[in-house]
This record gives structure tokens, C-alpha cells and sequence, in this order.
């Protein structure tokens, strides 16, 4: 028996057309010397260019790039220094035709449209289009261009989001907050159908926001548009498990990511790209049967 491990890049560029039909996994690459669980792993061009191909050989058919970290307690990176670390890594990948959706995780609006030139086709803001003013354009321009933008949740910001986050209720919060900010970038001329959506897992929530935001996440689906989720590595899984080390923490992000993907959820944005790769298959196939390709 063989089974269809991965599921294609079908069109690998564009985002109202990516193949979402199965679940979709969304790699890291991280160009920091910072970042939580992978900083300074891949800061030279060509390490990023060669952790992109491993990262799309173990099955991602989006590529993340990031060139400031989020983490909680950072400062923030410069945008010139951040495009300096972003736009050589961009060049590459654009010479090598990936074949993969590039995304831009950025907050910046000249980063977006300088990766934009460059190939990327999905701007990934955690801001969702509030830390810059000039980002609803710059989203506008991705979705003329065939591509997107993801609007992911944040309370406060990076330097000071996990001082005693609080909620009236996080589920039905958040929800609001991305239902207000689709309608932000639709009027903003980001169309419905080139956006994606993202409850934003440990950025301003405690440990227990981000199991309520899980447990309720079909609130969020019911928004009707594709859902991402970043559980990968974060402190909850090492408050529910115990381990200390962010980059030991693959099997319960995996379990995170799978209990997503049964609640809604349609892209995993995660560090360990092979392991979640073979255990989406795993939940596809169990849980979409039809979606399966099996030659028996
Ligand atoms: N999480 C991180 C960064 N970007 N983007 C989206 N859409 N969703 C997320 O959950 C998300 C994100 C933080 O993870 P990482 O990039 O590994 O760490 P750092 O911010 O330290 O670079």
C-alpha cells in the first residue's frame, strides 16, 4: 500500500487558488539571530536557500520567511535591517523557481512589497495590518498580484504582549478582532477570498487562553475563510508537557496541529515540517478518507 504522503504545491504562487483540498503545512525559515526555537540557524543567504529545499523536501508547500523575531519580550528589529536579512533570501529562492507559496512574515509594509517584488505572494502580518499604516495597501497590492494576506491576532505587541493578557472571553474576542480586521482589508481592497485567518497562539495569551482558543476554534473557522495556526514550539505545549527546551517540543506541537486541523483549521505553520507533514497524511487519511490517495 502506498499513500500520497504530501499533498501538491498545486498552484504554488497564487493564494485564492491554493490548493487548500487537504491541509497544508506551512514551513519556518527563520533569517534571525533570535528567534525562539531556530535563531541564527539559517542567517546566511545559502543556509536559507538550503533549509528551504529541506523544508519543501519534507513536504511544506508554503515557505515562511521571517527576518525579525516576535517572540514575547523582543525589541524590534529595524525594517532596513530586517529587509537586509529577508530580500537575499527572497533572490535566491526566486532564482530557484521553489516550488512553494513564498510568504513574507513581516510588520512592515516597504518589507511586504520589496518581498512582493520578489516573489512572495502571501503577506504574513502579525499585526494584521495595524503596525504599519501603510500595510492595507501594501495587502491590496498581494491581492492584485494574485496573492494574500494572513490577519493574525495580537494583543499589545511583541515587547509587552504577555504582561497579564486579558479577555473577556478569548474565543469570542478574537473572533471579533479578525472579523473586524478581514472587513478592515476588504475595505482596504484585500478581497474576502485572498485572505487567511489566525487566532495568533501566544501572542498576548496565557497558557489557558491558548487551550480555550483551541478548544473554540470553529468560532473562527465559521468566519468562512482559510484558518492558519502557529502552535509549533510555543510555551503552552511546554506548560502542558513539561519540556523546557523549545526544539524537543515536535510531538506535542503535532498533537496541537492535529487537534487544529479536527476543529477547522487548514495550514500549520510549524518548525518540524517532516513529522507534521507524515502525521497530516495520517489525520487525512482518517479523517478525510475521500481526500486520500491510496494505490492498493
Ligand atoms: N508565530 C510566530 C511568528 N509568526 N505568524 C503567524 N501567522 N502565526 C503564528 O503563530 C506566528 C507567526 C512565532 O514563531 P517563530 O517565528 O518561530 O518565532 P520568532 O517570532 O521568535 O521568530
Amino acid at each position: 500500500m502506498q499513500t500520497a504522503l504530501r499533498p501538491s504545491a498545486a498552484d504554488a504562487t497564487g493564494v485564492a487558488q491554493f490548493d487548500l483540498s487537504r491541509p497544508a503545512v506551512m514551513g519556518v525559515l527563520n533569517v534571525t539571530p533570535d528567534s525562539f526555537s531556530d535563531g541564527g540557524l539559517a542567517e546566511a543567504p545559502e543556509a536559507a536557500a538550503s533549509k528551504a529545499a529541506q523544508l519543501i523536501a519534507d513536504g511544506a508547500t508554503v515557505l515562511d520567511i521571517g527576518g525579525e523575531s516576535t517572540r514575547p519580550g523582543a525589541t524590534p528589529t529595524p525594517p532596513e535591517i530586517e529587509r537586509a536579512r529577508v530580500l537575499p533570501v527572497l533572490e535566491r529562492l526566486a532564482e530557484q523557481s521553489v516550488p512553494a507559496l513564498i510568504s513574507i512574515d513581516t510588520r512592515n509594509a516597504d518589507t511586504a512589497l520589496a518581498a512582493l517584488d520578489r516573489g512572495a505572494r502571501l503577506f504574513n502580518d502579525v499585526s494584521a495590518l495595524r503596525h504599519d499604516p501603510a500595510s492595507a495597501e501594501a495587502a491590496a497590492a498581494y491581492a492584485e498580484a494574485g496573492g494574500g494576506v494572513c490577519l493574525m491576532h495580537a494583543q499589545g505587541d511583541p515587547q509587552t504582549m504577555q504582561h497579564a493578557p486579558r479577555y473577556d472571553d478569548v474565543v469570542d474576542d478574537v473572533a471579533a478582532f479578525l472579523e473586524a480586521r478581514l472587513a478592515a482589508a476588504v475595505r482596504a481592497g484585500a478581497p474576502e477570498r485572498s485572505v487567511w485567518l489566525d487566532p495568533g497562539v501566544g501572542f498576548g495569551k496565557t497558557y489557558r487562553h491558548n487551550v480555550a482558543l483551541l478548544q473554540g476554534l470553529e468560532r473562527i473557522v465559521a468566519l468562512g475563510r482559510p484558518v492558519l495556526v502557529g502552535v509549533s514550539r510555543k510555551g503552552f505545549i511546554g506548560w502542558l508537557t513539561g519540556v523546557d527546551a523549545p526544539s524537543d517540543r515536535a510531538p506535542g506541537s503535532v498533537a496541537a496541529g492535529l487537534y487544529a486541523l479536527s476543529k477547522g483549521a487548514r495550514i500549520l505553520r510549524v518548525h518540524d515540517v517532516a513529522e507534521t507533514t507524515q502525521a497530516v497524511a495520517v489525520w487525512t487519511a482518517l479523517a478525510e478518507p475521500e481526500k486520500n490517495e491510496v494505490e492498493q
